[in-house]
């Protein structure tokens, strides 16, 4: 039964001549699938409309071929050849009675045309602002050109109807889409009408509105998504100018979209933006406009969000990662089940998904797009095989997951952990700066594993091979995590760097564990993920002097793909954190370290009283090999499988190990497919000639 305090969040609320059923609204986000993709994308967003969302939008949709962001893969509206597939993730937004909204984008100076090979164009003639920073310009659009850009946008317009849209949104946020080039005075340089003056750079945008309006008739709602801040300093479109232009066109759109600044303001990570970080840029321009207004901040708490409109604030709860880690988010509030959200950690590794060309994970909702691919539900296991019992020695990521995934099928489970807490690495790195907020992986598993009946859990229990064997459990996972290494080996050092014995040397167990070193510190991060800045951000609150090396050119290099690279690089800065990048460590002497540039080898000596080495880590894999060369006992023992999974079979990131664990339980007792692909996928369709 619902909470009646959460009453406000189900009211159905007008969007132009639409209605959404209730306020929860999923913004555009993309999952690195995209047009090549495309099932899978639709199935993901079938989830959400099952999930009780009241609007479901795509992600950003290139809408004219001369504009767009290869090598990013997001949707395509080029021409009817593309309609199919939107109408396909329409109709799987519509499902369960969301409102199906399109995110149309003209990158502009954001798109570099690598594809379509075509020339970009934008307001003034500048460099392509993009993550690759392409050698390519932007030629100033003529008269002609505005032209041709309106045509365009009407025939964008029309497609989306013709695909079953509801609601169509043109993009002016995050420096991406052409409309915020026109209105910012850093990219709109111009001297005719549609340049100078706000109302001149807000034309573009009436005219693409007013015409938009026309082209999808009078059943589909129009929204405006843009910037609530460009942060780019005084010349960029501010906060201040955005409410005198909402004020100047207060009823243009059917409603008025707004977050936060660059992509990576407004999708920063846990570790740098607390939950509804964007309340005072919104928050008055409510006032502006009797439109509906909707708003981010990684909302996964449900009174967050009824304060959020209980104050006038907003009038949508708008969620892109919250919607990622649980689908069902709505489904749940709608329920009276909080306690089963699941919660974003803002981990940002959804990101990566787009970033790296590959597809999105979720490090909480591990069937993030694999709905499709793979058929997995977000909340449904299939029931439990021919066994019955299943053994999880480990209580990290990937144990818990495979527990609570193995629960839901119905299996006898049983949990084996060495120490006396769930969440090995979690509980651990969740108490790093800024990391808090990642203890939701544990939290969550912990809860949903306590109203299972069918689920124990053991603590201080170390197992050995011979007690597996024993135990009598016909089916084992081993989750036994991963040690950081202390010799060095990673990328630079493929085997074990010189050490002299006198250097203290520490891991970043170590200082998980508390031991803290004294003194001037050297940390040399070879791993170029999250680990080595926050362990130098650890060490230089608790107030050593500590100089980072690193051979990458950037500090953390892989938070690039996290959107955070920046965020951290200026923290370490500002807490006199010494970066010392495309350096390797190459010796470790008693009284410091040698270091060598990546490119010239010039070496260096810096002194140091301690060094950490965040280089990589060894599978804690020795009972699993132990049972592997004792294979032919298994049967006997009444064993049918035993596996290794997560850290213990490779250490990656937390989202591979819940990934790991929720496999294992998808696939126990199911067939073997032997050599068959285990996902499915599209292939382009080969032409006839
Ligand atoms: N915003 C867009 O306007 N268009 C996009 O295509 C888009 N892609 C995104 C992809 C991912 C994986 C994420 C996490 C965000 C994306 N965003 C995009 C930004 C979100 O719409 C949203 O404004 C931002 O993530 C803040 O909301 P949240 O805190 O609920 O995640």
């Amino acid at each position: 039964m619902r909470d009646p305090r959460y009453d406000i969040l189900f009211e159905p609320m007008k969007i132009g001549p639409v209605t959404a059923k209730n306020r929860f609204y999923q913004v555009p986000h993309c999952n690195g699938g995209g047009y090549r993709d495309p099932s899978a994308a639709a199935e993901m967003r079938r989830m959400k409309s099952e999930g009780g969302w009241g609007v479901i939008f795509t992600e950003q949709t290139e809408m004219h071929h001369t504009s767009e962001i290869t090598p990013f893969i997001e949707l395509r509206l080029w021409d009817d050849a593309d309609i199919p597939a939107l109408a396909k993730m329409a109709k799987a937004m519509h499902e369960y009675g969301a409102l199906a909204g399109v995110q149309l984008a003209y990158s502009g100076i954001n798109g570099p045309n690598l594809y379509t090979k075509e020339v970009p164009r934008g307001p003034s003639a500048l460099p392509i602002r993009t993550f690759t920073n392409d050698p390519v310009q932007a030629r100033a659009m003529d008269k002609q050109d505005i032209r041709d850009l309106r045509r365009w946008h009407r025939n964008a317009f029309k497609r989306a109807r013709q695909a079953g849209f509801d609601l169509v949104c043109l993009y002016g946020a995050h420096g991406f889409g052409i409309i915020q080039h026109f209105l910012s005075t850093a990219t709109n340089q111009r001297s005719d009408e549609y340049g100078g003056s706000l109302e001149n750079r807000s034309r573009l945008m009436r005219e693409l509105i007013e015409e938009g309006r026309d082209a999808i008739g009078d059943t589909c709602g129009l929204t405006l998504r843009l910037s609530l801040d460009e942060m780019i300093g005084e010349l960029g479109f501010a906060n201040s100018e955005l409410r005198d232009m909402i004020e100047m066109h207060a009823e243009l759109p059917d409603l008025w979209d707004l977050a936060h600044g660059a992509w990576e303001d407004c999708s920063g990570p846990s570790r740098f933006k607390e939950e509804a970080a964007q309340e005072s840029l919104v928050s008055g321009i409510k006032t502006l406009t009797s439109k509906p207004v909707v708003g981010v901040g990684r909302f996964t708490s449900p009174d967050v969000m009824v304060r959020m409109i209980r104050s006038g604030t907003l009038d949508f709860i708008g969620c892109a990662r919250p919607s990622i880690a649980d689908p069902f988010l709505p489904r749940k509030v709608e329920q009276g089940r909080i306690e089963d959200i699941r919660e974003c950690i803002g981990c940002n590794i959804c990101i990566t998904g787009d970033m790296t060309m590959s597809i999105s994970r979720c490090t909480q909702n591990p069937t993030f797009m694999e709905e499709w691919r793979k058929g997995w539900h977000p909340e449904r296991m299939q029931a439990k095989g021919d066994s019955d019992s299943v053994l999880i020695v480990g209580a990290g990521p990937a144990g818990l997951e495979a527990a609570r995934a193995l629960g839901l099928r119905g299996y006898q489970v049983a949990i084996a952990e060495a120490g006396t807490a769930l969440g090995g690495r979690v509980a651990r790195e969740c108490l790093l700066p800024g990391l808090s907020a990642w203890g939701r992986v544990r939290d969550y598993r912990q809860y949903q594993l306590s109203q299972m009946p069918n689920v124990d859990i053991y603590f201080e229990s170390r197992l050995s091979a011979d007690d597996i064997l024993s135990f009598g459990f016909q089916n084992v996972a081993i989750a036994t995590g991963s040690t950081w290494r202390r010799d060095g080996v990673a990328r630079a050092h493929v085997v074990p760097m010189p050490i002299d014995a006198a250097m203290p040397v520490y891991t970043p167990d170590d200082l998980m564990d508390g031991k803290v070193p004294s003194g001037n510190v050297v940390l040399f991060d070879d791993d170029h993920y999250y680990m080595g800045g926050a362990l130098a951000e650890l060490m230089a609150r608790q107030g050593r002097k500590v100089t980072l090396v690193t051979p990458s050119a950037y500090v953390s290099d892989w938070t690039r793909n996290t959107l955070e690279q920046g965020a951290i690089h200026r923290r370490l800065a500002e807490l006199g954190i010494d970066i010392v990048l495309n350096r390797t460590i190459t010796t470790i002497a008693s009284g410091g370290v040698v270091t060598a540039c990546v490119y010239t080898g010039a070496r260096q000596e810096v002194a140091a009283d301690a060094v950490v080495l965040v280089t990589s880590r060894d599978q804690d894999d020795a009972v699993w090999r132990e049972l592997k060369a004792r294979e032919n006992e298994w049967t006997d023992n009444g064993i049918r499988s035993i596996k290794v999974i997560g850290d213990a079979e490779a250490p990656g990131p937390i989202a591979w190990a819940t990934y790991a664990g929720h496999r294992f339980a998808r696939e126990l007792d199911e067939p073997d497919i032997g050599d068959a692909l285990p996902f499915r996928r599209e292939v382009t369709a080969v032409a006839a000639q």
